[in-house]
């Protein structure tokens, strides 16, 4: 990150924020957006990934195998993005070991500090028991406070036809309600097909920051263990 030194200017970037205070100058970095993406095969995670970096990093509709990690600074953050691989739709027990552990390296990967789990899910495939279980085991595996974290993203946007979201996950069976409300009512649509919308990511962005400064605020106000 570039700075500026007492009284002499050196440069501005996008993920520097600057204060004059008393003719010194002092260089605040942007906040850091750190987000790992979650979901089953299929769910649109790798597309989401390269929507909310604006960038095509991570392969789409192939399998990820291993985890992929990429940092972009984009409207005043500096957003940092890890895509996992699928698990299947079965309980936590029948996936693999090595899945398993890929899951919990990207949790590694993506370091100390605040952190969002967006869980992927395409908007209008049916969310029934079998993914009810399969979500809620696979996201167990990143810690018991993982659903503190964790924010619904609906992929495929363009499916959303007239409706709002609202009205869809009003309209939702019991297993997605479950979803949304384990989330806290956290939730966002993406529309993959339109990355030229870069309004729907800032949108995103703003949310996840909004989650991070809830989650500061509370570990302020608990008291310690
Ligand atoms: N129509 C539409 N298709 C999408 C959208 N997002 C993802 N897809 C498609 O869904 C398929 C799976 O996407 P991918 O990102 O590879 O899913 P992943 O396996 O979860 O990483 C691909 O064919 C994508 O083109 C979207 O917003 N709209
Ligand atoms: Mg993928």
């Amino acid at each position: 990150m570039e700075c500026w030194n007492q009284n002499e200017r050196v440069a501005n970037s996008a993920a520097c924020v600057i204060h004059m205070v008393n003719n010194s100058v002092r260089c605040k970095e942007s906040e850091h957006l750190k987000i790992i993406l979650l979901g089953g095969r299929w769910a649109g995670k790798s597309s989401c990934g390269n929507t909310i970096l604006h960038k095509d990093v991570f392969s789409i509709g192939a399998q990820t195998e291993v985890c992929v990690m990429e940092t972009k600074s984009f409207a005043g953050f500096q957003v940092t993005v890890v895509d996992t691989p699928s698990w299947n739709w079965v309980s936590a027990e029948d996936s693999s070991e090595e899945l398993k552990q890929e899951l919990k390296r990207g949790l590694e990967m993506i370091g100390e500090g605040a952190h969002v789990f967006l869980m992927v899910y395409p908007l209008g495939a049916p969310f029934i028991e079998r993914h009810k279980i399969a979500v809620q085991e696979h996201l167990e595996l990143m810690g018991a406070d993982v659903w503190e974290h964790t924010m619904v993203l609906f992929s495929r946007g363009d499916w959303l036809g007239k409706g709002t979201i609202e009205q869809r996950i009003e309209g939702a069976n019991k297993e997605l309600k479950w979803l949304v409300e384990r989330c806290k009512n956290r939730y966002h649509v993406l529309n993959n097909k339109s990355r030229g919308d870069e309004f729907q990511v800032i949108e995103l962005l703003q949310k996840i920051k909004q989650m991070i400064s809830q989650k500061r605020k509370w570990s302020k106000t608990e008291p310690p263990e």
